[in-house]
C-alpha cells in the first residue's frame, strides 16, 4: 500500500486552541515509521497551506471562522481528490470540519471512478448540524450533514460534486446528539450505531454488516476517525471529551476488522489536540489504532475476514 500523510494543520472549527497541532504530534509520534514497519510506501505530502479566507454571505446564524472553514474545505477537497488518483490518502487533522473537504474530494473522485463510495464516521457526536441549527457555532459540528447534502449550505460552504449516499454512511460511537440532530438522525438512512447498540450487539456485528455493505457493492470506503470516540480516560488530548466512550479492546477490534477487510481507501484522524493531552498517550493511542488498521497484529498473525 502507498500512504500518503497529508497534514491539515487547521484548527478554526472548533473553540480551543492546540488542535492545528495535530498533524505534527501524529507525526512525531512516529505515525509514518509505523506504517513503514508495516511495509507499506509512506509519502508525506506535506502541510496544506493556509488558503485565504473565502469570500461568503454573512449568515443569519453566529458561525465562528465561517469564512476560514469554507476556504479550509474548498483546499482540502482539491488536494483530497488529486491525492487519490493514486494510493491511500491519510488526513491529519485538525478539527472534524477538515472532513468536509477530504471527505468531498474523495467522493467526487469516486464518483468519477463510478464506484459506490461509503463512510465509516467514528465520533462521539454526530455532526449532523447545518448551519442554521448549530447552537454553537462551532463548525466541525456540521461536516456530516454537509457532506449527506443536507440543506443550508449553499453560498456558504463550496458546492458538493457528489453528496453522499445515507444508506452509504456508518456513525459509530454515538453519546453526543443535540435535539436538531436526532431530529435529522430521524429523518435520515444513515446507519447510526451509539455506545448503547455497540454495548448489547458489540462492534463486529455492527461493523461486520456494514463492511459487507461496502463488499457487496465493490465500493469505496472512507474511516473519518475522531479521536473523540475513545472514551476520555484512554484521549485527554481530545477538544470536545464525552464520557461512556469505546474502550481500546473496541478500537482495536474495529481496526483490526477494517484492516482485515481490505476496503478501506482513505483515512481521516482528527480532533487531537496535543495541548491538551498527557505525554502525548492521546497521540501515541492514535498511532497504535492507525497501526492496527493498517496490519499491525498482536502476534504477527494474519487473519482474513
Ligand atoms: B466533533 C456539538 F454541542 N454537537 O455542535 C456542537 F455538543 O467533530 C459538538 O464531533 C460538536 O468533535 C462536536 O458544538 C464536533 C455540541
Ligand atoms: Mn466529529
Ligand atoms: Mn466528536
Ligand atoms: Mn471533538
Amino acid at each position: 500500500m502507498s500512504c500518503k500523510l497529508i497534514s491539515v494543520p487547521f484548527e478554526l472549527g472548533q473553540p480551543v486552541a492546540g488542535c492545528a497541532l495535530g498533524p505534527e504530534a501524529l507525526k512525531n509520534a512516529g505515525l509514518g515509521e509505523a506504517l513503514q514497519d508495516l511495509g507499506h510506501d509512506v509519502d508525506d505530502l506535506g502541510a496544506i497551506p493556509a488558503p485565504e479566507p473565502r469570500a461568503v454571505p454573512d449568515h443569519p446564524n453566529r458561525l465562528k471562522h465561517l469564512r476560514e472553514v469554507s476556504a479550509w474545505i474548498e483546499a482540502i477537497a482539491a488536494k483530497a481528490y488529486e491525492a487519490s488518483a493514486d494510493g491511500l490518502p491519510i488526513f491529519l487533522g485538525g478539527d472534524h470540519s477538515i472532513s468536509a473537504g477530504s471527505v468531498s474530494g474523495l467522493a467526487r473522485r469516486a464518483a468519477e471512478q463510478g464506484k459506490p463510495f461509503f463512510v465509516l464516521w467514528m465520533d462521539a457526536h454526530s455532526d449532523l448540524h447545518t448551519l442554521n441549527t448549530t447552537t454553537s457555532g462551532n463548525l466541525h459540528g456540521v461536516p456530516l450533514a454537509y457532506l449527506a447534502g443536507m440543506p443550508g449550505f449553499d453560498g456558504y460552504f463550496p458546492p458538493l460534486a457528489a453528496p453522499l449516499v445515507q444508506e452509504h454512511v456508518c456513525i459509530l460511537g454515538l453519546r453526543s446528539v443535540d435535539k436538531a440532530e436526532k431530529d435529522a438522525l430521524a429523518a435520515s438512512q444513515f446507519r447510526a450505531y451509539d455506545m448503547s447498540d455497540i454495548d448489547r450487539r458489540g462492534v463486529a456485528p455492527l461493523l461486520e454488516s456494514f463492511l459487507q455493505e461496502v463488499r457487496d457493492a465493490d465500493g469505496l470506503l472512507h474511516v473519518s476517525f475522531d479521536i473523540d470516540f475513545l472514551d476520555p480516560s484512554l484521549v485527554p488530548g481530545v477538544g470536545t471529551p464525552v464520557q461512556g466512550g469505546a474502550t481500546f479492546r473496541e478500537a482495536h477490534l474495529a481496526m483490526e476488522m477494517l484492516h482485515e477487510s481490505g476496503l478501506v481507501t482513505s483515512l481521516d484522524v482528527v480532533e487531537l489536540n496535543p495541548t491538551l493531552d498527557e505525554n502525548g498517550r492521546t497521540a501515541a493511542l492514535a498511532n497504535e489504532l492507525v497501526s492496527s488498521l493498517f496490519g499491525k497484529t498482536i502476534t504477527g498473525k494474519k487473519r482474513v475476514a
